[in-house]
């Protein structure tokens, strides 16, 4: 389909469905037409906003078919990661609020409690849904509710071990419960040869060849994943078991399984659904799909089948916004830098090459790169195992995605003392994808952690020195965090004191602003401000925020009040480190610590949360100037004429 041929539907199908029962109404040509709708208005809406159009376009029928089947809210439908409810949302009364999808004020771009019933997990790490599917089935059951459970999850999120102990409960529980697996074969894993086992009970049926050349058309383009997927699948289909090591698996568990279907026939998908329903037990309903289907810029995508692009020019598919350099991309320059220097350093990426950057790295090194799959936990552990094999990993993960992985940092890398490097991408407040995405708990949590460095870079250049830095430690851990987007512009310093570098400086001493990673060049402007009153500010960049270096104290000590600002949680962080260090060395003086409160902060851009946060360099500067002069005024000096004046 093309955007001209869906525009000619103009949505008057589109226009009637004001909740799910509209849906069931239809016939299968109104489906039909339906579908193409959709698929007009998502790419219409989400071409202007950004967000998930690839995954979104891949389960419109396999959504109608879920609405039609089951019967939500009574019925819950769970959607595991949640990046693929938009037609979903739209099929519960939610059109509307594509206009402003994951902006603020609008639609979340997940499934949300507050926006709709229709919506249950609002958590978009992924594989989670089958662990809250099974608990929601057991809570039925003890209730005595008979209310279906149905979870969606794709085959990259089963890569996840969360869903293998879900699934292992699952079938102990034996409680009625649908779990949709969308295969669209945009991930590689363990876990499919689990999947593939279950398409050996097909080989009876005729439709099976029909959708393992969906899969293989599919799965053929996928650099990394395809092949071994396809050579699974195919393995089975000539019956050769042995292929398949862990073949007895779903057996042995319980798991009553149906499929495979094709996931965009409508009818197919209902039968194989309206079966699992009325079978009284767990059962996985296999559906092939493509992703991005029925758009051929997001079909023919080969890095991501347009997963989660910003706003893009709809017939082309091309991204609008003019290409700047990016954090990642400094990152990922300096890291194949140091591999050609250090055939030790290898990259460990979680299903996320291309975000991360790793797949720089994997392009020139591909034999120095371990995609682990949406694996967090196994990438931290598995480091470890790299390292105390000779090796200097690299772990490259969103800031967000590493609290997962906390135990085996604390305790198989750091109390091992292994030099592992972690950098944290999209630290901070990043906006859009709303509060379960911000990367602010990092500092906080990973702080605790004995041994473990953690540096924040402000620009480019203090990037690539602190990532070298990072791997040339090799005693413990490092964490190299830094924010989404375009890299600030390099801030040098006017001279550096240990590990911390002296940003600002002025003849007066009254406020030490200690401004971590990219509040530097908000730091220096605040100083500026601060000035215009007649306050001098020495702005500080500490480089390395854990441990709190030395250096940092003695500086504190040196002046009247000391202001720090980090884009993180407040709770346990580089502020609340900062002032602890000062107590232990008697430094008296006054700390206070900005920064992101410890709750739960809504979707919009990150300069509008900042601004709601009063993180900008106004409202900093005029904080810190209401303090300063707040000690001037307050009557700790005994002595006469105490009270300084303001110049
Ligand atoms: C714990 C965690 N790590 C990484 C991600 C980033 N992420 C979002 S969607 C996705 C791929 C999901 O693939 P799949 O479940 O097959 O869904 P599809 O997009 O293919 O429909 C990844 C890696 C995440 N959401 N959660």
């Amino acid at each position: 389909m093309s955007v001209e041929e869906g525009t000619a539907n103009h949505g008057r199908l589109l226009g009637t469905v004001h909740g799910p029962q509209d849906v069931k109404r239809m016939t299968a040509e109104q489906l039909d037409i339906l579908a193409a709708e959709i698929r007009d208005f998502l790419i219409a809406k989400v071409s202007r906003t950004g967000g998930h159009v690839g995954p979104n376009l891949g389960v419109v029928e396999l959504t109608l078919a879920m609405h039609r089947v089951f019967d939500s809210p009574r019925d819950r439908l769970l959607f595991d990661t949640g990046h693929q409810a938009y037609v979903h949302k739209i099929l519960t009364g939610r059109q509307e609020g594509f206009d402003k999808l994951r902006q603020r004020g609008g639609l979340s771009g997940y499934p949300s409690q507050a926006e709709s019933e229709h919506d249950l997990i609002e958590n978009s790490h992924a594989s989670t849904a089958l662990s809250y599917a099974d608990g929601l089935a057991k809570a039925y059951a003890l209730r005595g509710e008979k209310r279906s459970v149905v979870a969606v999850v794709g085959d990259g999120a089963l890569t996840g071990g969360m869903c293998w102990e879900a699934l292992n409960n699952i079938a102990t529980a034996g409680n009625p419960l649908v779990i949709v697996v969308n295969d669209n074969g945009r991930s590689y894993s363990p876990t499919i040869g689990g999947l593939a086992d279950h398409l050996s009970s097909l080989r009876l049926n005729p439709g099976y060849e029909k959708v393992l050349d969906t899969v293989k058309d599919a799965l053929g383009n996928t650099p990394f994943v395809g092949k071994p997927m396809y050579e699974v699948l195919h393995a089975v289909k000539k019956g050769i078991k042995d292929a398949v090591a862990p073949q007895a698996m779903f057996e042995d568990l319980g798991i009553k399984y149906v499929g495979p279907v094709d996931g965009h026939d409508v009818p197919a998908v209902e039968a194989a659904l309206r079966a699992a329903k009325n079978f009284g037990g767990p059962v996985i309903v296999h559906a092939v799909t493509r992703k991005g289907y029925g758009y051929r810029p997001a079909e023919d995508d080969e890095a991501d089948c347009l997963h989660g692009p910003g706003a893009f020019d709809a017939e082309t598919g091309k991204l609008l916004a003019v290409p700047s350099v990016k954090w990642t991309n400094v990152f990922a320059d300096e890291l194949v830098a140091i591999a050609d220097e250090r055939p030790d350093v290898v990259g460990i990426t979680a299903a996320m090459a291309e975000p991360t950057g790793i797949a720089t790295l994997a392009r020139k090194y591909p034999e120095r790169v371990y995609d682990v799959g949406i694996a967090e936990q196994h990438a931290a552990t598995s480091a470890a195992g790299l390292a105390m094999g000779g090796l200097h990993p690299v772990v490259a993960v969103y800031a967000t995605f590493l609290n997962r992985a906390f135990d085996q940092v604390l305790l198989d890398v750091a109390m091992h003392k292994l030099p592992v490097t972690f950098v944290l991408d999209r630290a901070g407040i990043t906006g859009p994808d709303g509060p379960s995405h911000y990367g602010i708990w990092d500092m906080s949590v990973f702080g605790v952690v004995p041994g473990l460095r953690i540096a924040a870079p402000r620009d480019s250049a203090t990037l690539r020195e602190e990532l070298r830095e990072a791997v040339a430690v090799d005693d413990g851990p490092t964490i190299l965090r830094f924010p989404t987007g375009t890299v600030a512009a390099d801030l040098p310093a006017v001279r550096r004191v240990g590990p911390v570098d002296v940003l600002a400086e002025s003849a007066r001493t009254d406020v030490l602003l200690v401004a971590v990673g990219s509040f530097a060049g908000l730091g220096v402007e605040v100083a500026t401000r601060v000035a215009e009153q007649g306050y001098g500010v020495t702005v500080v960049d500490p480089r390395w925020v854990r441990p709190v270096p030395a250096e940092l104290v003695e500086l504190a000590a040196g002046h009247r009040l000391v202001v720090t600002v980090e884009d993180g949680v407040r709770i346990g962080g580089v502020g609340s480190a900062l002032a602890q260090a000062m107590r232990d060395a008697d430094v008296r003086v006054p700390v206070k610590d900005l920064g992101v409160p410890a709750d739960w902060h809504p979707h919009g851009s990150r300069a509008q949360i900042l601004a709601d946060l009063r993180l900008t360099a106004q409202d900093v500067a005029r904080d810190v100037t209401g303090w300063i002069s707040g000690l001037d005024a307050a009557p700790v000096d005994p002595a006469p004429n105490g009270a300084r004046a303001q110049s």
